[in-house]
């Protein structure tokens, strides 16, 4: 008889395992952690009980075998390279990451995709009923995964369930548009606890649920057509691990490195940067316009301002990103060729991925930081920003598209839809007095050190325990102005959802 596979209290659910194969140069493969936020939050958490981690392993075909690292099991699943192209290409980044970022680019459908997407589905939740153990905790992650709740509770009545969404949740009306929007519903609620990163997100599921599926809803509750289970939604904003990359920032390696950059840079008066995937839900392009005209508008210029770009390679298997891709490229070199000068370029455009001690190094280089997205569930790299600035310089300009814009709305707030406004917000920044500045960044990194990573897990895992009930713990410090957010007009019949009464979310 085969022994038993062990079986974890713990269990993580997310579309990639928190490590990269790596081939060394003998062609021993290792795997090295990737730094992600989520993977710091759960050594948090995985340090007081044993865990396992389920997720695909980055390679189409087979999986490796399951393996321990750093205190971690990880399980991996396999992915043909169908199910790469339908399921995660297809179905999770060109039919629900429009449909989830305001159709900024219109959503493809097809069914293949669909049915691809409930293959996987299903084949992760097997894999997950395979390691939790009796009464485990199991918390799925994101948009890929938003079947396996329901799937999974069919397999397993006896373990507690959490999702939690890194992206926004739609307003039903375009919600709506999905073929599939009942399914996807119906899948979510399998879960105890759906945790969002704004309460308009959770808002807006209560909604659709209401809506679409015609169940009952109170608050922050829905209760599940045909059975007397509550699944209650509500905001728990994801942050960063302030502590560690705060320390990482304060390194002399790093300090000297931010030196070497601006140096490098010609010790530019203003060196404004951004950094973001290059996803079209980022502003990238609103961002290079409102800069390409203060700059043709001789408001600003090089060699005093200049503008570092850092592009993060991303989807480029999908359309909408090779077509993004062309069009930054080709900004970016008529903004150079028309605006710049010999030896000192408008935009410094990088293609890259960096280490964690290089991103650190230019976030204290950078005079200005440029957050511009139409749409973001967080926006990590506001966050790291103000994280890196132990020295209170610098300036964070934030879309209000943003989630971090509601916890950090003392930043210079920006809509980068209204290219005037986006350029007297740039200027602002620029111009404001430096103490001015300093108060407000001390502000903002109260609020970042306050709630970390470590503390979104936390607090994600007691609303789990306790749902459909609110936890007992209470937070450290009151919610901010924009946590607590009034509903949008509810009918008398409608209940707003996810603390609009101001729950701890
Ligand atoms: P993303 O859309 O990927 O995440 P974001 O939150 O900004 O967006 O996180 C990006 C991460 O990648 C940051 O940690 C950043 O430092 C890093 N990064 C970016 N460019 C890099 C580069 N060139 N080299 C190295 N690292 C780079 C999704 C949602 C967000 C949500 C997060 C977490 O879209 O809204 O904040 O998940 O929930």
């Amino acid at each position: 008889m085969p022994t038993p596979r062990p079986t974890y209290d713990l269990v993580i659910a997310a579309n990639r395992l928190p490590v990269d194969k790596v081939i060394a140069d003998d062609g021993e493969v290792e795997w090295r952690r990737s730094p992600g936020g989520l993977v710091t939050a759960m050594e948090s958490v995985m340090r007081s009980q044993p865990g396992a981690w389920v997720g695909w392993a980055g390679d189409a075909g087979e999986a490796p075998e399951p393996f321990d690292e750093d205190g971690i099991h990880l399980h991996p699943v396999p992915l043909s390279t169908e199910e790469v192209r339908d399921y995660y290409e297809g179905f999770s980044n060109d039919t629900l990451w429009p449909i989830y970022h305001d159709v900024i680019v219109p959503a493809t459908f097809h069914r293949e995709w669909w049915s691809s997407y409930q293959t996987v589905n299903q084949r992760f939740a097997e894999a997950v009923a395979e390691v939790a153990a009796e009464g485990a905790t199991v918390w799925v992650q994101d948009y890929q995964l938003q079947l396996v709740p329901t799937l999974l509770r069919k397999l397993r009545p006896d373990v507690r369930i959490g999702w939690f969404n890194h992206i926004p949740f739609p307003p039903v009306e375009l919600f709506a548009q999905l073929p599939w929007r009942a399914q996807l519903l119906d899948g979510l609620l399998g879960a105890d606890f759906l945790g969002f990163q704004r309460q308009a997100d959770a808002r807006n599921f209560v909604r659709a649920c209401r809506q679409l599926l015609g169940a009952q809803t109170k608050r922050d509750r829905v209760t599940v057509e045909g059975s007397r289970r509550q699944v209650r939604a509500a905001a728990i904003p994801i942050s960063v691990d302030f502590n560690g990359l705060e320390a990482l920032a304060k390194r002399p390696d790093v300090m000297a490195r931010a030196r070497e950059i601006r140096a490098s840079l010609g010790d530019p008066e203003v060196l404004m940067l951004g950094v973001d995937r290059l996803d079209y839900t980022k502003g990238i392009r609103h961002r290079l316009k409102a800069y390409e005209e203060l700059l043709s508008e001789r408001r600003i210029g090089p060699p005093e301002v200049t503008l570092v770009q850092v592009a993060t390679p991303s989807r480029e298997r999908v359309d909408a990103y090779r077509i993004l891709r062309g069009e930054i490229e080709q900004t970016v070199g008529r903004i150079n060729g028309e605006l710049g000068k010999i030896g000192a370029p408008a935009v410094h455009y990088l293609h890259h991925s960096y280490p964690r001690e290089e991103m650190a190094a230019l976030f204290q280089a950078a005079d200005v930081m440029l957050v511009t997205p139409l749409r973001d569930g967080m926006n990590l790299v506001a966050k790291e920003y103000v994280t890196c600035r132990h020295d209170l310089g610098g300036a964070l300009v934030l879309s209000e598209f943003t989630g971090a814009w509601h916890e950090l709305h003392q930043a210079f707030a920006c809509n980068p839809h209204d290219i005037e406004g986006l350029k007297q917000t740039i200027l602002r920044a620029i111009n404001t007095p430096a103490k001015d500045k300093q108060r407000i960044m001390k502000a903002l990194r109260r609020r970042v050190s306050d709630h970390d990573v470590q503390r979104w897990a936390a607090r994600y895992l007691a609303a789990l325990a306790a749902a459909p009930d609110l936890p007992q713990a209470e937070p450290r410090n009151p919610p901010t102005p924009h946590e607590v957010e009034t509903p949008l007009m509810p009918s008398p019949s409608e209940h707003s959802a996810a603390g609009a009464k101001g729950s701890p979310s």
